[in-house]
């Protein structure tokens, strides 16, 4: 039985930034309303109102995954990883994004699967075979035919965003090989509940994984997580590393229970625990406006940084618009002169001078704080403050 517990209200796709001429001619937005679920049985969290994926993944997707540091430095560490310990022949990655993982490998040592067809084209000049369709039963055997035998199977940020995780793993297993692995990384529910980052909510993130979740939904394919890594990445995530059941070549981690005993004793197995992160999420909401509306008596000049698909669940749940926020500052090419989905606040493209202008900066990529404190140490020295929501809000 699914329970819900969360209700955010009606929200905008959270990486659609209009253009300017689609403010003038008033283009209507598509919303949808963003209502939070848990699986009383499987203990999986979902939203309950997808979006069809074409509707989210198409050949304007902006999003970037080189545009920080952070993550550019964790794909590295984990790729010297897999070349050290599994040694694969032939990798696959599905949700490539600009490739800021797979240029780590060789290019006849891997392959992309990647549906916005923006992205997939960054990847394909970069030399890799690249399938721009989305991850199916379909590709899989349009992929076996070709490849034959696939050994580490790798996606980050991605299977949290399809509904159909039968067809996913169906998919995965049919591709991977007997002896192959699979590492997932997506965020943690844990840690989005310790840090109540309800932005974590949003249209693309149709599941928040649990290793309670992942175990139980692994079962049904003769899949197991016998590893995992806790990431800061993301807000905090985690990455499974996952084989078939037969395969007897690696030991169970202890990690993998510890976690999930954690998991247990914080109560993600119970739902009175969903109702709590409830009411936690409205608090933060009084709070954060509470300190906007303050400043703004003030009269104080407030920016927000990093126009984050994230932070778009927040603008539209508190309301928060031009009269609280000057603009947004972002590197990503694509968001750049645009407009956020819903708030209709102005994306600038970012450059360091433009911190001057602000009494208080709101970040948006919170989840980048100690990249972005260290990049505008300038601003911080000269007596610049940071809004912050996460994990309860407050002024830095
Ligand atoms: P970032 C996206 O979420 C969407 P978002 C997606 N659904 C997902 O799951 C995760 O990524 C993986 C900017 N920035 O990574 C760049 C600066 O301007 O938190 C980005 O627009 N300056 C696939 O959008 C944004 O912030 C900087 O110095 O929530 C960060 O977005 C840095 C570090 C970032 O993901």
């Amino acid at each position: 039985m699914i329970r819900k517990f969360l209700d955010l209200g009606l929200q905008p796709l959270a990486n659609k930034f209009l253009a300017r001429k689609d403010l003038l001619k008033k283009k209507i937005e598509y919303y949808y309303h963003l209502e939070i679920g848990f699986n009383t049985k499987t203990k999986l969290v979902s939203i309950l109102n997808t979006v069809p994926s074409e509707k989210m993944f198409d050949k304007k997707y902006p999003y970037r995954a080189s545009m920080s540091q952070t993550m550019l430095i964790s794909f590295k560490s984990l790729s010297n990883y897999i070349d050290k310990t599994f040694k694969p022949n032939l990798i696959m990655e599905i949700g490539s994004n600009d490739g800021s993982f797979i240029k780590n490998f060789k290019k006849n040592k891997a392959i992309c699967v990647e549906p916005c067809g923006n992205a997939a084209k960054i990847t394909k000049k970069m030399g890799y075979k690249t399938f721009s369709n989305f991850w199916n039963l379909k590709l899989a055997k349009k992929i076996k035919k070709k490849f034959k035998k696939i050994d580490l199977i790798y996606s980050a940020n991605t299977l949290s965003h399809i509904k159909d995780l039968n067809s996913v793993f169906r998919s995965i297993i049919f591709t991977m090989s007997n002896e192959g692995v699979l590492i997932i990384e997506d965020p943690s529910l844990l840690e989005c509940f310790k840090k109540v980052s309800y932005d974590q909510f949003y249209n693309e993130h149709i599941y928040i994984f649990s290793l309670l979740s992942m175990k139980n939904l692994l079962k049904k394919y003769n899949l197991e997580v016998f590893n995992i890594d806790k990431l800061g990445t993301h807000g905090g995530s985690i990455r499974y590393y996952i084989k078939k059941t037969s395969n007897k070549k690696f030991k169970i981690n202890k990690k993998v229970n510890i976690q999930l005993k954690k998991e247990i004793n914080f109560g993600l197995n119970q739902f009175s625990k969903y109702i709590k992160f409830r009411e936690n999420v409205k608090r933060s909401r009084e709070k954060l406006m509470d300190i906007f509306s303050k400043l703004k008596n003030k009269n104080k000049t407030i920016i927000g940084y990093g126009a984050t698909a994230k932070v778009n669940t927040v603008l539209n749940y508190c309301k928060i618009k031009d009269e609280t926020l000057d603009y947004f500052l972002d590197t990503t090419p694509g968001k750049i002169n645009k407009y956020m989905p819903g708030s209709h606040l102005f994306v600038q493209k970012y450059r360091k001078a433009l911190t001057n202008e602000a009494d208080y900066i709101f970040l948006g990529a919170w989840n980048f704080k100690e990249e972005i404190f260290k990049k505008e140490r300038k601003y911080i020295k000269k007596g610049g403050k940071f809004i912050v929501h996460v994990p309860f809000p407050r002024i830095i």
